[in-house]
């Protein structure tokens, strides 16, 4: 959904009186004792299906407008190459579906009978396959077996009921060692036509992804194994990633899927605690469902997540692969922490008289020292926080937590109560608690002795 359609509903949610908000505990009492009474948060988002079902928001994305034609939904997806901007000051040639990797979120409901076309844009054929729907076998889109392929300028139909409501894919079934690694993906969202569990006021659609971009290439390597610089959400490496605004006390949905060519995504949330309530494959029994703080989404495969914010904040959301939280600067690096240089400077200063060598201290002042970096490339990592470099970057975004979501600038930063940010010591206060500090980290021993030691 573009930041236009949410300033549009954000207008109608402001004309919503008094809102309450509760803290988890409190709904979890809320909702054992009947009835429950909670106000529920206005919400920006439209509802699209039955019992108040909110629509699917797609951060840095879009959803596929669907046309009704006798009953069936029918819409259009177009496979082409797309000029994609990965953040500010890195585009490549990817490929995707309507000018956009990941392509537009497909949304229905339960029992919905779908007419989608596509056609192809790109140089050699493809196919297009639902992953994790039920449906006859002649729509499953793999290229040969169940269809022949989708020839350049082509457009093929595709029609099926989607039976069972829950969180799919979309991705190419021809070639897919290419297009998915140029960027051909996207979510299929099926909403019940009875909502199950309690209602939820955001639902987000993340893609994770991960593509290598060499400096300097105009195009993604598909022929990558193992060796990924460019780690995404919706195709967007941070800080290009737009933040995930939510109300304190609102019950949010994200909905995560992993088309990346190689890698799982131990996808980590700060600040909160949530429950695994669906998969690709169906709903996770309640019984089942058990407090998380890291999800693991596999390669092909949808984790859907659930949770209720008490602390309002910025939080941080990532991989917690540490690689994956770093762009294409930050690898194949030589490690040089604890590496005594001087003698190399001085030797290369001779030459080189602006030279110096870097992370010996270890590489955390790295990504904010503003080297010159390559026209179309993407420093070491990260960017500037409210209170210092924020020294990650690739799969990383902000959940905003705010007790007036709908009035928050997505850009601003969250405003902390008066002693509650973590600071210097007070050495008067050290000595009170009886904490003496320990002795100045140790200096290197001059150089000239060699040798380890
Ligand atoms: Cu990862």
């Amino acid at each position: 959904m573009e930041r236009r359609d949410f300033i549009q509903y954000g207008s109608m949610a402001l004309g919503a009186a008094l809102v309450a908000r509760v803290s988890r505990a409190e709904a979890e009492d809320a909702a054992a004792a009947a009835p429950p009474v909670v106000t529920r948060p206005p919400s920006r988002t439209p509802v699209v299906a039955p019992g108040g079902q909110r629509a699917v928001l797609t951060p840095n994305g879009s959803t596929l407008p669907w046309r009704v034609v006798k009953g069936v939904k029918v819409g259009h997806l177009v496979a082409e190459p797309v000029d994609h901007e990965f953040a500010p000051g890195l585009r490549a040639e990817c490929w995707g579906y309507n000018g956009s990797t990941p392509g537009p979120t497909i949304e229905a409901v339960e029992g919905d009978r779908l007419r989608i076309y596509v056609s192809n844009r790109l140089p050699e054929p493809t196919s297009l396959h639902w992953l994790g729907i039920i449906l006859p076998n002649g729509m499953d889109g793999v290229a040969g077996l169940t269809q022949p392929p989708i020839g350049s300028g082509e457009t093929f139909v595709y029609e099926f009921t989607v039976r069972y409501p829950g969180t799919f894919m979309y991705h190419p079934h021809f070639d897919e060692m290419t297009q998915i690694a140029l960027g051909m993906t996207g979510m299929l969202v099926v909403h019940p036509r009875r909502p199950r569990g309690p209602r939820v006021d955001r639902d987000f659609s993340l893609m994770t992804h991960e593509f290598r971009l060499d400096v300097g290439a105009r195009r993604p390597d598909p022929s990558e194994m193992k060796d990924f610089n460019l780690l995404t959400f919706n195709s967007k490496a941070f800080p290009g990633t737009a933040p995930l605004v939510v109300g304190r006390g609102e019950r949010v949905r994200i909905r995560l899927g992993n088309l990346s060519p190689m890698d799982h995504h131990p996808i980590h949330l700060h600040g909160l605690s949530f429950k695994m309530t669906a998969t690709d494959g169906g709903y996770v029994p309640e019984t089942a469902q058990h407090p998380e703080t890291t999800v693991l989404v596999p390669v092909g495969s949808t984790r859907v997540i659930e949770f209720v914010p008490e602390e309002a904040g910025d939080w941080a959301m990532h991989c917690h692969m540490t690689h994956h939280v770093m762009t294409q600067m930050g690898h194949g690096l030589p490690p040089m922490t604890g590496a005594d240089t001087r003698r190399l400077d001085q030797r290369m200063n001779r030459v080189l008289p602006q030279y110096m060598s870097m992370g010996t201290t270890g590489m955390g002042n790295m990504a904010e020292m503003e080297m010159p970096i390559p026209p179309n490339s993407l420093p070491m990592r990260g960017a500037q926080g409210p209170f210092s470099y924020i020294d990650m970057g690739g799969m990383f975004t902000i959940l905003k937590v705010r007790d007036d979501p709908e009035r928050t600038d997505p850009a601003s930063w969250y405003t902390h109560p008066a002693g509650t940010v973590a600071a210097l010591a007070d050495p008067a206060r050290m000595s009170a608690d009886g904490v003496t500090p320990p002795a100045a980290p140790a200096t290197r021993e001059p150089s000239g002795h060699g040798g380890h030691g």
